[in-house]
């Protein structure tokens, strides 16, 4: 509507808030002789030009009926000026607070990185929270020296308010973590396959975090026990945030979310006396797990070494459920997400875990920070078994069914990308503990299936933040902001940060030029039509009821010592439990899996096998051949960049073969250190004095990949009286690990009882040394050890060592 040039008519209305002129009429410039300020002029103007430009909602007709497939972008008018859209037009006015004047146009300025919100304190002085400089923070403001503490001294008011709601609530399950960025990189763009921001060009770089847990223990649990460990991924793709939250084993416990409570009630510590920490070796867990079959074959799982790895850089990830991609014509497949690391896959020996958790209860914290820190920074592959809708039926499990994965041998799995953690955060609590996953966070070119597990997670993650970080607007903290731009008309909430710029927040609008306006079929998300036609009903389905097929493909892909670890592990846990019936219960589900795993169990229980639990399959069960990649062994990993070494030494050592050693370590990208009685200067034999790093007490056998003892005749002799010394040999012998002794120090593995020879007869080639005159030929010798990890074969039942 155009102004009327020098004309006052209307002009009360321009400078008033409610009611305009009836006729339609707006005022010129001049009221009075007083000028209307030109930019309320021009708000006015154009916001009778905007929103006559919308005389109806042009966009209602595609809300129904077919036409609503492919929902159109919303309509939007250009404001003449911006003024237009604003707030207020006093925005102009710039200040150090309210900016400059300027205001940005069409962007969220809450996204952008991190910097925006990182803050250093090199040589500033300290402020309270409103930025007042503190004279003294040494002393509360007092009555007289020795006087009562005054009510108005708000700087310790301030300072003690706040260390009072330092906590929040940790996460109800995973509350022991910790993550890092990094990005991922697709190989090549998967267009054919998925429109998903992440896999678009060949090449291209996704910012990510990634945050690794335990699942039972509380926040301040130890890291190194048995249990399912979480992999959670969000990427921050330039088309939104892609969170997918997995684990290091590809099934669950459950196949509907309606049981989660319940299994995480049975496995939390009792509640009459909160215990115990982190374990499922109880009764509640038991009781409920022998009571739930389909649980059958993630306890196998869950009873294999990959319940204790080695670090969080060297165990696998899985999606769990079955996903769908979706391409840019609208077309659908299923896809199962793997991440493989590079370093292999390896575990912890039992033993060696329950001490780690004393000797160091932050070993996985501690392993995942100094690999970044040292730049060998860890990496996976990421691959994908992507499988039509039309196999799936064609399976012998359903693959809605999280309690089943998918076998290699049926679907290959194709590496398409890898992720690289290459930067530790800066601070454990915003990062860390405030970074909020979710299910529900996926993007165009990904859906979720119909698995009712994943269903009742899409609900239960976005809730569970809301008590946790504190009410509705967690996305904004800087963690949870994507990269993309975020406009909404969500308004308000606890910690409001964003400022939205306007006077709508609701949309149709003609007001704000119909912005932000929606984005349409083309860009926006859209959820693939899956056609269903179907009763309202409570069940699962049949293909769900098979609750030990694939327990019995697990138990056969396992090697022997895999298979070995399980039983043992069970016979553990049930040892725990006191409730007879229930660990009777317990072996009745595994007779259903294997006599010699239900039979090893039974015996270390010193009770016969039970018959089997009933199996109530109707279907036929399925037959499997072993699938190889379902044993660690088939990740090995290629070097030993990253393995901690001690080498043990005393006063007397051959400090040339000391040092000689430490270098090639070094040099192979291991960690070796130089471990004694004390710390300070450690006489040498040969060569300089050796600077001893960490004593036996503080670095126990457990924290080491390996052991070297260098020759040395008074160093031998000394160790030789160090019932910690010998200790530590035995452990490392215990636990499989590669020891290269040299010379004299031979004598050490007499002392501490160590065989030369496997159980077997063979030859333990990772115990270096004996026949190694040439240092160089032995270190070489170790490292291959090393390279393998552990010699596994040495194990018995019970130890010898
Ligand atoms: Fe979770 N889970 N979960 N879960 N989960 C949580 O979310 C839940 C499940 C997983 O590092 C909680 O933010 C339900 C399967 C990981 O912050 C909560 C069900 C898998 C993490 C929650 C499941 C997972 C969580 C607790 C059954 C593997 C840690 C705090 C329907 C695919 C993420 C939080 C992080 C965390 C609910 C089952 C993985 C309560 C209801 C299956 C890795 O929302």
């Amino acid at each position: 509507m155009p102004s009327q040039k020098n004309s006052s008519e209307g002009a009360g209305s321009v400078l008033a808030t409610v009611s305009g002129p009836s006729t339609g009429k707006l005022p010129g410039s001049l009221v009075s002789g007083k000028a209307i300020p030109s930019d309320l002029l021009q708000k006015v103007v154009g916001t009778a030009a905007i929103t006559s430009a919308m005389p109806n909602n042009p966009n209602k007709a595609a809300e129904y009926g077919d036409a609503a497939d492919t929902p159109p972008q919303g309509a939007t008018v250009e404001p003449p000026s911006p003024a237009v859209t604003g707030s207020t037009v006093s925005e102009t006015n710039a200040s150090a607070k309210v900016g400059s004047g300027n205001p940005p146009q069409g962007v969220n300025a809450t996204i952008e990185s991190l910097d925006r919100v990182r803050v250093d304190s090199g040589g500033q002085h300290l402020t309270t929270n409103q930025g007042v400089a503190i004279a003294d923070n040494q002393n509360s403001l007092k009555i007289g020296l020795r006087g009562a503490t005054a009510m108005e001294d708000f700087i310790l008011r301030e300072k003690i308010t706040h260390f009072d709601h330092e906590r929040i609530p940790e996460r109800v399950v995973h509350a022991r973590g910790s993550a890092a960025h990094g990005y991922f990189e697709c190989y090549k763009a998967l267009t054919p396959m998925t429109k998903a921001a992440p896999f678009a060009e060949d090449g291209k770089q996704t910012p990510i975090f990634v945050r690794f847990s335990t699942v039972a223990g509380e926040r301040g649990s130890a890291d190194t026990v048995r249990d399912v460990r979480g992999f959670a991924v969000k990427f921050y793709t330039d088309e939104g945030n892609w969170d997918l939250v997995g684990n290091n084993i590809p099934v669950f416990f459950i196949q509907d979310a309606m049981k989660f409570p319940d299994l995480v009630h049975a496995v939390k510590p009792e509640p009459h006396f909160a215990m115990p920490q982190a374990s499922s070796a109880h009764d509640t867990f038991w009781d409920f797990a022998s009571l739930m079959p389909e649980s059958t074959h993630m306890l196998l799982w869950q009873m294999s070494d990959r319940a204790i790895p080695r670090s969080y850089r060297m165990m696998q990830g899985f999606g769990v459920h079955t996903f769908r991609l979706i391409n840019a014509e609208g077309e659908s497949v299923f896809c199962k997400f793997h991440w493989t690391p590079v370093a292999g896959t390896h575990a912890l020996a039992w033993d060696e875990a329950v001490k780690i958790c004393g000797a160091d209860s932050d070993f996985h914290r501690r392993d995942l920070w100094e690999a970044i820190e040292a730049g060998a920074y860890p990496e996976w592959e990421l691959g994908l078994q992507v499988f039509s809708e039309e196999q799936a039926e064609e399976f012998e499990f359903d693959v809605l069914d999280s309690t089943k994965l998918v076998p290699e041998e049926m679907v290959p799995v194709i590496p398409v990308g890898k992720l690289v953690l290459n930067r530790n955060p800066d601070n454990f609590f915003a990062e860390t503990e405030q970074v909020a996953f979710c299910t529900a966070h996926i993007i165009p070119g990904i859906d979720f299936s119909n698995d009712p597990l994943l269903q009742g997670r899409i609900h239960s993650y976005l809730d569970t933040q809301i008590s946790r970080l504190g009410g509705a607007n967690f996305h904004e903290i800087p963690i949870n902001a994507p990269v993309a731009q975020v406009h909404n008309n969500q308004r308000d909430g606890m910690h409001r940060q964003a400022i939205a710029r306007g006077r709508v927040s609701y949309e149709p609008n003609s007001l704000g030029g119909g912005c932000p306006f929606q984005a349409g079929a083309m860009k926006g998300f859209t959820s693939y039509p899956e056609p269903v036609t179907a009763d309202k009903v409570r069940g699962k389905a049949e293909r769900f009821a098979d609750h030990y097929s694939q327990a019995k493909l697990f138990w056969k892909s396992q090697s022997p010592v895999e298979q070995t670890h399980i039983i043992k592990a069970f016979r553990f846990e049930l040892t725990r439990v006191q409730t007879q019936a229930i660990r009777e219960r317990v072996v009745s589900l595994l007779a259903n899996v294997d006599d010699v795993l239900a039979s090893g169990v039974a015996e270390g229980m010193g009770f016969p096998v039970p018959p089997p639990a009933p199996n109530i399959s109707t279907l036929p069960e399925h037959t499997y051949e072993p699938s190889p990649a379902l044993s660690m062994m088939s990740y090995p990993g290629t070097d030993i960049k990253t393995r901690r070494v001690a080498i043990l030494i005393a006063p007397g050592v051959d400090g040339v073969m000391a040092k000689a050693v430490y270098t090639s370590l070094v040099d192979a990208g291991a960690v070796p250190r130089f471990v004694s009685n004390n710390l300070g200067e450690i006489a040498a034999a040969k060569g300089a004095a050796l600077h001893a790093e960490i004593s036996i007490e503080a670095g126990p056998a457990v924290l080491y990949d390996a052991v070297v003892v260098p020759d040395g005749a008074d160093s031998v002799a000394a160790l030789l009286k160090n019932g910690q010394a010998i200790e530590f040999l035995k452990e490392q012998y215990r636990h499989c690990k590669p020891i290269l002794v040299m010379g004299a120090a031979t004598s050490l593995l007499e002392k501490a009882g160590v065989p030369l020879m496997l159980p077997s007869g063979e030859v333990d080639t990772s115990i270096i040394g004996p026949d190694h005159a040439d240092i160089k030929a032995a270190t070489a010798a170790f490292i291959d050890a090393l390279t393998k990890h552990k010699e596994l074969a040495r194990e018995t039942d019970p130890p010898v060592v």
